[in-house]
C-alpha cells in the first residue's frame, strides 16, 4: 500500500534529475521541496488526470498529481451511491491508448457499475505505475502564474507548494455536489447522504424509512435499489426526467471477444462521432438504418418502429432515434409523447404516472437518464412520489421534511441533488493568471475558454473537458483521450518553438465561444433549465457550456488548428533578462 504521507516516499539521497545516466524513475524529486519545479503539475487523478500522467511520464516529463481523495478514480471514487454506473457501454467506456490493456480487460456487463469501473480505474494505475507520482488527500486550494518565472505555484490544503511552467486541470465535470438550498436541511438530525460523496462502506437502509430529493440521474439509479431494502422509501420530485431503460445484463463473453476483434474501428467511429460514443456496441447496424430519419418523413406505424427498436435496445442513444429530435420543436413533442405513453403503460397509478411524465422541457436537453427499473418502482407498496410542483417543500426539520401539505418523518435521508457541473471546481480554486486576474472575474459572465482547453490571460493552463469542449454531451473518455493528446503536441510545439509560454489569443477565444454559442442555439439544448446551462446552481451565469457540435466536429476543428500553426495559441518566447 502507497504511503500517503508527504514525505514517507521521499528518496534517501538526491539524483540530478538531467543526469543522462541514471534514468527517469530514479530520478524522484523531494516533491515537497517548492524549490524544485516538476515539469507539469495535474490537478486530479479521475481518468483525464491519469490518461495525461501516463503520457506526460511516458514522454520523459516530471509529474506530480495532487488529488483530493485516497485514491484515483474522480467521479468513480466519490459517487458510490446504489445503483451507481455510467451510461455509456462498458466496452466503449474505456481507454484506448493501450491495446493490451483493453484485450487483457474483461468487462462483465454491458453498462458497468461503480465498483468495476473503480477497479478497472485501480487497475490501470497499478499496471502502468502511475501511483507513485500522485499525492492523495491533498486539495488544490489555488494556482498562481507567476510571470516573471513562467509557472504556475500551487498550494493545496494540506500545506503543500509546488511549482511548474504548465498546469493541467483535470477536475472533471461534475466534481463538485450541491447540497440543496432547502431551509433548515442543517436540522435534520437523523444520517444524511449526498449521492455526490457516498460513504465507502455503503449504507444498509433496511427497514429504515428514507427520504430521498431529486429525481437526475444519480437518483434515478437509486432509488430502484434503495426500495428494494428500505421499510419505505419517499421520493421528492421538482422536475421529472426522461428515463431510457437501460436493459443491462451480463456481457456475453462471445460478444465481447467478437467485439474486441475490432477494438480499432470500433475506437474510430466513436472519435469521428461516426457511431455513439455511449455505445453501440449491442446492435449492428443501428436501428433504425445507419442515419436516423427526420420525424416528418416517417408515418406514425414507421415512428412507432424506430422508436420501439430504440426503446427495446435500450441506452442514451434513444435521443438519437430520430435524427431532428434535438433541433426540431415539433419533432420532439413526437418523441416526448411516445416517451410519456411509455411511462403510462409501466406506472399502475394514474396520477404517479402523470407525475412522472416530464413536460417542463424538450427529451434530450437535460441529461437523457438510462435506467434499471426505475419508473416500474413506483409500483411497489412501499414507495411514494411527491411532486413538489404540487406541494414544495417548505423547511426541513429535526425528523424530516415538512411541505406545503404535509410532513414526513424518515430515518435517513438521500440527496441527490446534483452538482455545480463543469466550472465549479476550476473556480472553487484560487486560480489567477497574467496580472493576478482571478479566473472567477474572467469568467463572471460566464465561462470563456479557446476550444474548452484554455483561457486567454492564464497561460500555460489547461482544461480537460472543459467548458466549449464537447465535454459531458460526449463519452468522457473519447474526450478525455483527444484533449490530452492536443495538449501534449501544443507542449511538443512549445518545444520546437523554444517557447516558454502559450497562451490563447483573445480573439480566438471570443470567435470560438461566440460559434459555441451559435451551435447550441441551433438546437433546442438552451430551451432547458439544466445543468449544461449552470441554471441549477442559484446566481450561476446561464451559457450553455458544452460544445453540440459533436466529437468529430470539434476533432476535426482541433486537427485543423494544429495543421494551421496552432492557429489562436500565442507562443511566446523567454523574456530578454532585465525586462
Ligand atoms: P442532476 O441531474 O442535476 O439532478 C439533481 C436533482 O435534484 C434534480 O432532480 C433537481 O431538481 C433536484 N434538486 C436539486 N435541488 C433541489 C431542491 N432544493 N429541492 C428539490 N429538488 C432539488 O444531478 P444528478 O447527480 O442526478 O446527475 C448529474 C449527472 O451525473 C448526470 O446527468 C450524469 O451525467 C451523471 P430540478 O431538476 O433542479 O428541479
Amino acid at each position: 500500500m502507497q504511503s500517503q504521507s508527504p514525505t514517507a516516499d521521499a528518496p534517501d539521497f538526491e539524483v540530478p534529475f538531467d543526469d543522462p545516466e541514471v534514468p527517469f524513475d530514479d530520478c524522484e524529486v523531494p516533491f515537497d521541496d517548492p524549490e524544485v519545479p516538476f515539469d507539469v503539475i495535474v490537478v486530479g487523478a479521475g481518468f483525464a488526470g491519469l490518461y495525461a500522467l501516463h503520457r506526460l511520464r511516458e514522454s520523459g516529463h516530471r509529474v506530480r498529481v495532487y488529488e483530493a481523495g485516497d485514491s484515483v478514480g474522480g467521479t468513480w471514487y466519490w459517487n458510490r451511491y446504489p445503483g451507481a454506473r455510467c451510461d455509456a457501454e462498458s466496452l466503449a467506456y474505456s481507454f484506448s491508448f493501450s491495446p493490451e490493456l483493453e484485450q487483457e480487460w474483461e468487462w462483465t456487463e454491458r453498462y458497468a457499475g461503480q465498483p468495476e469501473i473503480l477497479r478497472y480505474i485501480e487497475h490501470v494505475t497499478d499496471r502502468f505505475e502511475l501511483r507513485q507520482h500522485i499525492r492523495f488527500n491533498r486539495k488544490v486550494t489555488s494556482a498562481h502564474w507567476d510571470e516573471h518565472a513562467r509557472e504556475w505555484r500551487l498550494t493545496t490544503d494540506a500545506g503543500d507548494t509546488a511549482r511548474a511552467p504548465v498546469c493541467i486541470m483535470a477536475t472533471g465535470c461534475l466534481s463538485v455536489p450541491k447540497v440543496p438550498d432547502i431551509p433548515g436541511i442543517g436540522d435534520y438530525e437523523g444520517p444524511k447522504y449526498l449521492t455526490g460523496r457516498w460513504p465507502h462502506e455503503g449504507v444498509d437502509f433496511s427497514g429504515l424509512r428514507v427520504g430521498i430529493v431529486g429525481t437526475g440521474s444519480s437518483a434515478i439509479q437509486a432509488i430502484p435499489v434503495i426500495a428494494e431494502q428500505a421499510e419505505h422509501l419517499t421520493v421528492f420530485q421538482r422536475t421529472p426526467n426522461f428515463s431510457i431503460p437501460a436493459h443491462n445484463r451480463p456481457l456475453d463473453p462471445d460478444f465481447a471477444r467478437a467485439y474486441k476483434e475490432h477494438y480499432r474501428e470500433h475506437r474510430r467511429l466513436y472519435q469521428l462521432g461516426l457511431s455513439s460514443g455511449f455505445g453501440d456496441t449491442q446492435i449492428q447496424p443501428s436501428p433504425g438504418g445507419p442515419a436516423a430519419e427526420q420525424v416528418m418523413a416517417l408515418d406514425d406505424a414507421d415512428f412507432e418502429r424506430i422508436c420501439d427498436d430504440y426503446w427495446a435496445t435500450g441506452g442514451a442513444r434513444f435521443t438519437g432515434a430520430i435524427a431532428d429530435t434535438l433541433i426540431n420543436e415539433a419533432a420532439n413533442a413526437r418523441v416526448s409523447a411516445y416517451v410519456h405513453k411509455k411511462i403510462r403503460s409501466i406506472v399502475r397509478d394514474p396520477k404517479t404516472a402523470d407525475a412522472l411524465c416530464p413536460h417542463s422541457h424538450p427529451l434530450g436537453t437535460k441529461r437523457i437518464c438510462v435506467d434499471t427499473n426505475y419508473f416500474e418502482t413506483y409500483n411497489r407498496a412501499n414507495v411514494s412520489l411527491v411532486d413538489l410542483q404540487e406541494t414544495p417543500i417548505e423547511t426541513a426539520n429535526p425528523t424530516g421534511l415538512r411541505t406545503t401539505a404535509d410532513s414526513y418523518a424518515f430515518d435517513a435521508l438521500v440527496l441527490a441533488t446534483g452538482f455545480d457541473a463543469m466550472t465549479g471546481a476550476l473556480l472553487g480554486m484560487d486560480i489567477r493568471g497574467e496580472g493576478d486576474v482571478a479566473l472567477a472575474d474572467a469568467w463572471a459572465e460566464g465561462p470563456r475558454a479557446y476550444l474548452g482547453l484554455m483561457v486567454s490571460g492564464f497561460p500555460n493552463l489547461f482544461t480537460v473537458t472543459g467548458p466549449g469542449s464537447p465535454s459531458v454531451l460526449s463519452n468522457m473518455l473519447v474526450s478525455i483521450e483527444q484533449h490530452i493528446e492536443f495538449i501534449l503536441d501544443v507542449m511538443a510545439a512549445m518545444a520546437e518553438r523554444d517557447a516558454t509560454q502559450v497562451d490563447a489569443e483573445a480573439e480566438a477565444q471570443e470567435a470560438w465561444v461566440a460559434h459555441v454559442r451559435e451551435v447550441a442555439d441551433a438546437t433546442l439544448m438552451p430551451k432547458a433549465g439544466s445543468w449544461y446551462m449552470g441554471a441549477n446552481v442559484p446566481g450561476k451565469p446561464r451559457v450553455f457550456m458544452p460544445y453540440a457540435a459533436g466529437v468529430g466536429v470539434y476533432r476535426e476543428v482541433c486537427e485543423d488548428v494544429a495543421a494551421n500553426g496552432f492557429r489562436g495559441f500565442r507562443f511566446d518566447a523567454p523574456t530578454p533578462a532585465g525586462n
